[in-house]
C-alpha cells in the first residue's frame, strides 16, 4: 500500500498519514460488498431503518470530532464544518425512514395481478470530491443503504478524514461488516476500478465534468448506473425592482461559502443596468466585511484553499491587468489564502466569466431587461444552481422556469436542502440526489404478472 500525507490548508503542515488502497484491495472491498448485499437486502425494512438511526445518532454524538477533523483537513470554517456534521446525521435520519416505504404498485390487468417492486440496485460505488467531504458522502451513502444497497465510498485523496472517521462510526453503530466501506485512495486506482468492476452495479460521481465525462464512458461498458454531480457556472439575476440592499449583503455569501469551491457557487452576478452602480456600491462593503482567517475561529467566515496548486489554478484567472472592482483581506504567514475578488467590467467571453474557477472570484455584469438576462444566464454549458431577486411574482416565475438550471432560488442564496431533489442540467450532471425520491436511484423496478384465471 501506498500512503498520502494530509496538510493542513490553514497552516501547510502535515495533519497525518493514511494508507491508500490498491486496486487488488479495492477488488476485495468489492466482493465483501457483494456478499454483504445479500444479507442487507434481506434484513427487514424496520431493522435497517434502526440501523440507520443509530448512525446517525453516532454521527451526532461524534460531530464535534467531526468538525474539528474537517477543519483540520478540509481548512473549513469551524461553524461550517458543524453544519456540515450536522448534515450526515440529518440525512441520515431523514433516509432512515425510507426502507419502510419503500412501497411498489398493484397495476389493474386483465387475467390476474401485476404487482411491482423495488430491488436494491446492488453495490454502489459513491466517489466523492474534496470541497464538501461529509455533505457530499451522506447524499450517496444514505439513501443507497436505505435501499438495501451496500457502498463503498472512495473520498478524494485530499480529503479522507471525515469519511475514514464516519465508516468507522458505521461499524460502531453495528452496520453488518461490508455494508458500508471507505477505501482512501486515488481516482485513478481505486475510483476507476469501482467504474471497471463488473459487480459494482451503480456509480454516484461528485467531481469535475471533465472526469465525470470520462466516467460516464467507464459505465457505458457495462451499461452501469450512473448518477454525476458535476461543474457550474451559476447566475445570481438581480433585477432593478428587487431589494437590493439583501441582494448586495448576501451575494458575498453565495459566491465565497466554502471560499468560492461550491459547485452551486453564484461566480456570475448579473445586475440590470439601472441598479448596477447602487448594487457596487453596497457589495463593496460587504465582501470587505467578509471575515477571511483561522478556521477554528467561531468568528471566521472563510478559510484558505484547498492546496497550493489549487490556489495556483485559481490566481491564474486573476492577473495582474485584471479588472479588479475591489476585493477582501487574507492573513499573512502560511496557507493557501485567496482574497474574496469581484471582477468587473468582465467580457462574456473572458475565461474568468465562462469558465468554473472554483474559488472566491465573481464577475458582475449589467444586462438591459429580462429576456436580456435570460439569455446570459443561459450563455454557458453548466445548468446547476442559481439566485434571481425581484419583488414581481410574475417575473420570478417566467424566469425560474426560463433559467436552464436545476435549482434556482428566488430572493434567496441558499442551495441544497436534502428534502428537495437537487442536480444538474446539461453539462452538470445527470440524474437527481436527496428529497423523497431519491431511493428511486438505487432501486430498480421489477414488475411481476401473477395469473389468476
Ligand atoms: P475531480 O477531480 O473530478 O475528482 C472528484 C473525485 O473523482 C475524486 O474523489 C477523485 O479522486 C475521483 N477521480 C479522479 N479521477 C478519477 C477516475 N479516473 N476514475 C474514478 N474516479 C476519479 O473533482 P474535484 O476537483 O475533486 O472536485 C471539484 C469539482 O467537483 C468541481 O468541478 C465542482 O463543481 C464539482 N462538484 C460538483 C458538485 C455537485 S453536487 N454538482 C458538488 C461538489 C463539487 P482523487 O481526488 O483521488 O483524484
Amino acid at each position: 500500500m501506498t500512503s498520502y500525507t494530509v496538510l493542513n490548508p490553514a497552516t501547510e503542515q502535515p495533519v497525518t498519514t493514511v494508507s491508500q488502497a490498491s486496486s487488488e484491495v479495492t477488488d476485495a472491498a468489492i466482493a465483501r460488498a457483494t456478499v454483504a448485499q445479500r444479507a442487507w437486502r434481506a434484513t427487514p425494512p424496520g431493522e435497517r431503518a434502526a440501523l440507520l438511526r443509530a448512525f446517525a445518532a453516532q454521527v451526532d454524538a461524534h460531530a464535534e470530532d467531526l468538525a474539528a477533523l474537517e477543519v483540520a483537513n478540509s481548512g473549513h470554517p469551524i461553524s461550517a464544518a458543524r453544519w456540515e456534521a450536522g448534515q450526515v446525521r440529518d440525512v441520515l435520519t431523514y433516509y432512515s425512514a425510507a426502507p419502510e416505504r419503500l412501497t411498489g404498485r398493484q397495476i389493474p390487468v386483465p387475467g390476474g395481478l401485476d404487482v411491482t417492486f423495488k430491488e436494491p440496485v446492488g453495490v454502489v460505488g459513491l466517489i466523492v470530491p474534496w470541497n464538501f467531504p461529509m455533505p457530499i458522502l451522506s447524499w450517496g451513502m444514505a439513501p443507497a443503504l436505505a435501499a438495501g444497497c451496500t457502498v463503498i465510498a472512495k473520498p478524494a485523496e485530499l480529503t479522507p478524514l471525515t469519511a475514514l472517521r464516519i465508516g468507522e462510526l458505521a461499524s460502531q453503530a453495528g452496520l453488518p461488516d461490508g455494508v458500508f466501506q471507505v477505501l482512501a485512495g486515488k481516482g485513478s486506482v481505486v475510483g476507476q476500478r469501482l467504474v471497471d468492476h463488473p459487480d459494482v452495479r451503480k456509480i454516484v460521481f461528485t467531481g469535475s465534468t471533465e472526469v465525470g465525462q470520462q466516467i460516464m464512458a467507464g459505465c457505458a461498458r457495462h451499461v452501469k448506473r450512473l448518477t454525476l454531480e458535476l461543474g457550474g457556472k451559476s447566475a445570481n439575476i438581480v433585477f432593478a425592482d428587487a431589494d437590493i440592499e439583501k441582494a448586495a449583503a448576501t451575494a458575498p455569501y453565495a459566491v465565497f461559502d466554502n471560499a468560492g469551491q461550491d459547485c452551486c457557487a453564484r461566480s456570475r452576478i448579473l445586475v440590470q443596468r439601472s441598479a448596477f452602480d447602487r448594487f457596487m456600491e453596497l457589495l463593496e462593503p460587504a465582501v470587505k466585511g467578509v471575515q477571511v482567517g483561522d478556521p477554528q475561529s467561531g468568528r471566521t467566515q472563510m478559510g484558505p484553499l484547498i492546496s497550493a496548486s489549487h490556489r495556483d489554478n485559481v490566481a491564474k484567472y486573476v492577473p495582474d491587468d485584471a479588472p479588479v472592482a475591489f476585493r477582501g483581506n487574507t492573513p499573512a504567514g502560511p496557507g493557501y489564502w485567496f482574497p474574496p475578488t469581484v471582477l468587473a467590467p468582465v467580457s462574456v467571453a473572458a475565461p474568468v466569466y465562462t469558465e468554473e474557477v472554483f474559488g472566491p472570484v465573481v464577475t458582475v455584469t449589467p444586462f438591459d431587461d429580462e429576456a436580456d438576462a435570460i439569455a446570459l444566464a443561459n450563455d454557458t454549458p453548466y445548468g446547476l444552481s442559481g439566485s434571481l431577486w425581484t419583488r414581481d411574482v410574475g417575473r420570478a416565475i417566467r424566469v425560474a422556469r426560463a433559467v436552464e438550471t436545476g435549482n434556482l432560488s428566488v430572493n434567496s442564496h441558499s442551495s441544497v436542502r436534502y428534502w428537495t431533489p437537487f442536480g444538474g442540467f446539461k453539462q452538470s450532471g445527470l440524474g437527481r440526489e436527496l428529497g423523497p425520491d431519491a431511493l428511486d436511484a438505487f432501486t430498480e423496478v421489477k414488475n411481476v404478472f401473477i395469473a389468476t384465471d
